[in-house]
C-alpha cells in the first residue's frame, strides 16, 4: 500500500506514534510518505519505503497568521497525486484532518476518491479540540472520516460525552511499543554517573505542558527522598519547565534533580530506572509510561483517561487521584523496597508485552482496507 501519514514532527505521543507506525509499515513492504512541516523526530531513512514530503509555509505581509491548513491540503493533494496514495492517515484531529477533507473534495473534482483515516490521541478532543474555537470543525472533520480511531477506550467514550454531534463509528487501536527498541540495557556506568551511592532512580519524561503536573512528579520526589536515598531525571521540555527548576530550588532538592531536556536515546535513560512518575490530569493512553514499563520500569500515575488500560493496579504499579501527591509518594515507596522492586520490574514488562508493536500494526493495516473499501463503494 501507498500510505500517507500527516501529524505533528515533533516530540510528543502523537508524532511518535505516527512515525514509529510509519516505519514499522515500512519494514513490513508498504511504502509510507510523510507529510509534515519538519522531518519528524525519529524518522531515519534507512528502509527504503520511508519517504519525506515538506510543507512549506509561506509567509506574505498580509498573513498575520501563515494559513497552515491550506498549504498542508494543497502539498496532501500534491503528493496523493504524483505519488498515485492508497490512503491517508491523519495524526491528531487539528488540523489534520480538517485538512485532509478540502483534500479530498479538491481530489474528488479529478475524480480521485482518496481514503482518509484519522487518529485521535488525546488532547486533539480532551483539551484543546473540545474548545468552542474548534468545536464545530473538529467535528465536521471526524464525522467526514472514513475511519475513525483513538488511542483508548477512554478517549473513544470521552470523544462522544464531549461531542454531541459526532455520529461516527470510532474504532480502538491502542498505543503500541518496538521491545527490541524498548528493553533493559546493561547501562551501569550511566547509573553509577547518576547515582553515585546507588540511589533509587525516579524518572519523569513529557513535554512540559501544565496537563502534566510536572510539580507533582516533584512533589512526590520529595516525600522519596525523606524515606530514602533518591535521585530524580526530568526529560523533556516546555512551558512549565521554568516553574519546575523554581519549585526545585524552593523544595532544597535542587541536587538531587537533573533535567535532562530533550533526548533520543529516552530507552537508554530508563534502562537505569527504578520508577517512572506520571501524575498527569488528563492521558488518553501514556505512551511514555508504556516506554518505560517496557524497560522493566514501573509506574506511579494518576488514575485518568486511558492509564488504567495500561497499568494493572498493583501489578504493574499503582495509580491515584489526579494530585493525590501523598498517595502516590506512598505507593512509590512501597514499589522501590528491595523485596518488591524486583517484582513490580517483572510484571511492567510483562504488561507492556500486550502493546507489542507487531499485534497493533495489523489493526491499522485493517482501518486502512475498509477506508478503501468504503471510497470503493462511493464510487
Ligand atoms: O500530551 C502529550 O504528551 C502529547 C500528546 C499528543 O497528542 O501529541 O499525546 C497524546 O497522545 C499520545 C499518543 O497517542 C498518548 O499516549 C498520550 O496519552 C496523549 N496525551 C494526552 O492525552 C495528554
Amino acid at each position: 500500500m501507498k500510505i500517507g501519514i500527516v501529524c505533528y514532527p515533533t516530540f510528543g505521543g502523537s508524532g511518535v506514534v505516527a512515525t514509529e507506525l510509519g516505519k514499522s509499515l515500512a519494514s513490513i513492504g508498504h511504502q509510507v510518505h510523510f507529510i509534515t512541516y519538519e522531518q519528524p523526530t525519529r524518522l531515519d531513512f534507512l528502509s527504503t519505503g520511508l519517504h519525506y514530503h515538506k510543507v512549506d509555509i509561506q509567509t506574505y505581509p498580509l498573513f498575520k497568521y501563515p494559513p497552515y491548513e491550506l498549504v498542508l491540503a494543497s502539498k496532501m493533494v500534491n503528493v496523493v497525486r504524483s505519488e498515485q496514495l492508497d490512503v491517508l492517515h491523519l495524526h491528531y484531529a487539528i488540523p489534520h484532518a480538517s485538512a485532509a477533507y478540502m483534500a479530498k473534495q479538491i481530489l474528488r473534482e479529478e475524480g480521485i476518491h482518496i481514503p482518509t483515516v484519522t487518529t485521535l490521541h488525546g488532547t486533539d478532543i480532551t483539551l484543546v479540540g473540545k474548545e468552542e474555537n474548534f468545536a464545530p470543525v473538529v467535528t465536521f472533520s471526524i464525522n467526514q472520516s472514513d475511519v475513525v480511531t483513538a488511542v483508548s477506550e477512554s478517549l473513544r467514550r470521552q470523544t462522544f460525552d464531549l461531542f454531541d454531534k459526532v455520529h461516527h463509528e470510532i474504532l480502538v487501536i491502542p498505543n503500541f511499543i518496538d521491545l527490541n527498541r524498548f528493553t533493559r540495557q546493561k547501562k551501569e556506568h550511566f547509573k553509577k554517573a547518576i547515582c553515585p551511592e546507588n540511589e533509587k532512580l525516579i524518572v519523569h519524561a513529557s513535554n512540559f505542558r501544565k496537563v502534566k503536573r510536572v510539580d507533582d512528579v516533584v512533589k512526590v520526589f520529595a516525600q522519596i527522598r525523606k524515606a530514602m536515598p533518591a535521585k530524580l531525571l526530568l526529560i523533556g521540555d516546555g512551558p512549565e519547565r521554568r516553574s519546575i527548576e523554581r519549585l526545585c530550588q524552593e523544595t532544597q532538592i535542587c541536587q538531587d534533580v537533573r533535567f535532562l531536556g530533550e533526548t533520543d536515546a529516552i530507552e537508554e535513560v530508563l534502562s537505569v530506572a527504578d520508577l517512572f512518575v506520571m501524575p498527569s490530569e488528563k492521558e488518553s493512553f501514556g505512551l511514555a509510561a508504556l516506554e518505560a514499563m517496557a524497560c522493566e520500569v514501573p509506574v506511579v500515575a494518576s488514575n485518568v483517561g486511558g492509564l488504567p488500560e495500561l497499568i494493572e493496579q498493583g501489578l504493574s504499579g499503582f495509580m491515584s487521584h489526579v494530585g493525590d501527591v501523598d498517595d502516590m509518594a506512598k505507593n512509590a515507596i512501597h514499589i522501590l523496597q528491595e523485596q518488591n522492586l524486583v517484582k513490580f520490574k517483572k510484571q511492567a514488562l510483562e504488561r507492556a508485552k500486550n502493546f507489542e508493536i507487531s499485534k497493533i500494526v495489523p489493526l491499522y493495516e485493517q482501518a486502512y482496507e475498509e477506508a478503501i473499501q468504503k471510497n470503493m463503494i462511493i464510487r
